[in-house]
C-alpha cells in the first residue's frame, strides 16, 4: 500500500512530513485552505494553507504555554482577548480560570471554529461557555475600533504570511499594548529561533519600545519546524511573577520547572536579542 504523507515547507530549506491515514476534511474557506487529517501517531491534525497548526498529540506544549504564562503572570485576569485561536485550544485553557469574566475571541475565519468543534473534541466545547464573546473579524480592525481594555491578550495566530503578516507589525503590537489594563500582559506566537531569528529580534525590539518587561520564551512541539516554537511576552510586570503559582487544572506539558526553563535562551539567541 502506498504511504500517504502530508508535507510542510514553511522555510525554503526545510521540509517536514507526517504519515497520515485519512484526509477527513479538505476545503477552501473564504480565507484559506483548511484540512483535517487523521494520523496513527499524532492523532488528528489541523492544517491551514499547508502549514501544521496543531495535532492532538503535542498541542498542549503550545496551548498551555501561550495561555498560562500570561494568565499566571497577571494577578487577577478578568478580561481576556484571544486574537485568532479559532480552533478553541487556547480558549479552553483560559476558561479554566474562575477569575475570567469575559473572554473575547476574535477570529477571521468562522470555519476554523466550526472545524475545531467538530474534529477536536478534546478541546471540549469552550464556545458554549457564557463568558465567551465571539467576534468574527480581522483582529487589526477590532483593536483599532474597540475602546475595551484587557488584562491579558493572546495572539494565537498563524505564521506571518498573507493575512497574518500584519499581525507581526509594530502597529499591531502597539494596538495590543494600548488595549491593556495597567500591568496587563500580551503574549504572541513568535516563531522559531533557528529559522526566524531576525523576525524574533525585530519583534523583541518593538516590544522593548512598548513595555518595561519584554521576554522571549519557547516550547517543544515536535510537529512544528525544528520541533518548537517561541512566544513573546510583553508587559510592564515581569513574567516571573507567575512562577510557582497554582495551575488552574491538570497540565500535560507545563509545570514550574518547565515554566522557568522556557525563558532560558540558548546563547546565540540571548546575545542576538541583547
Ligand atoms: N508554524 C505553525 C505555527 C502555528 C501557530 N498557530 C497555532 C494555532 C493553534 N491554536
Amino acid at each position: 500500500m502506498t504511504e500517504k504523507w502530508i508535507t510542510e515547507r514553511l522555510h525554503p530549506f526545510y521540509k517536514t512530513g507526517l504519515l497520515y491515514e485519512k484526509m477527513l476534511l479538505d476545503e477552501q474557506t473564504e480565507y484559506q485552505h483548511l484540512q483535517v487529517i487523521s494520523t496513527e501517531f499524532f492523532g488528528r491534525v489541523l492544517v491551514l494553507d499547508d502549514i501544521i497548526q496543531l495535532t492532538e498529540l503535542d498541542n498542549a506544549g503550545y496551548h498551555e504555554m501561550i495561555a498560562h504564562i500570561p494568565m499566571l503572570a497577571h494577578n487577577n485576569p478578568k478580561q481576556v482577548l484571544i486574537v485568532g485561536g479559532g480552533d478553541g485550544g487556547t480558549l479552553q485553557q483560559i476558561l479554566l480560570y474562575p477569575s475570567v469574566e469575559q473572554a473575547v475571541l476574535c477570529e477571521l475565519d468562522r470555519r476554523v471554529i466550526e472545524v475545531g468543534q467538530q474534529f477536536f473534541p478534546d478541546f471540549g466545547n469552550p464556545f458554549a461557555d457564557e463568558r465567551v464573546q465571539l467576534t468574527i473579524k480581522d483582529a487589526f480592525e477590532y483593536l483599532q475600533q474597540t475602546k475595551r481594555k484587557f488584562d491579558v491578550i493572546i495572539a494565537d495566530t498563524t505564521d506571518p504570511i498573507g493575512p497574518a503578516e500584519k499581525l507581526f507589525s509594530a502597529e499591531f503590537y502597539t494596538l495590543m499594548v494600548e488595549a491593556l489594563t495597567p500591568n496587563g500582559v500580551v503574549v504572541t506566537q513568535c516563531e522559531q529561533m533557528y529559522f526566524d531569528l531576525q523576525l524574533i529580534k525585530n519583534m523583541v525590539n518593538i516590544a522593548k519600545g512598548l513595555v518595561g518587561h519584554p521576554a522571549y520564551y519557547h516550547s517543544l512541539i515536535p510537529t512544528y519546524p525544528a520541533g518548537g516554537i517561541g512566544f513573546l511576552y510583553m508587559s510592564n510586570s515581569p513574567w516571573y511573577k507567575g512562577l510557582d503559582k497554582a495551575y488552574p487544572g491538570k497540565m500535560k506539558y507545563l509545570n514550574s520547572d518547565v515554566h522557568k526553563a522556557a525563558f532560558a535562551l540558548p546563547e546565540f539567541l540571548r546575545t542576538f536579542l541583547e
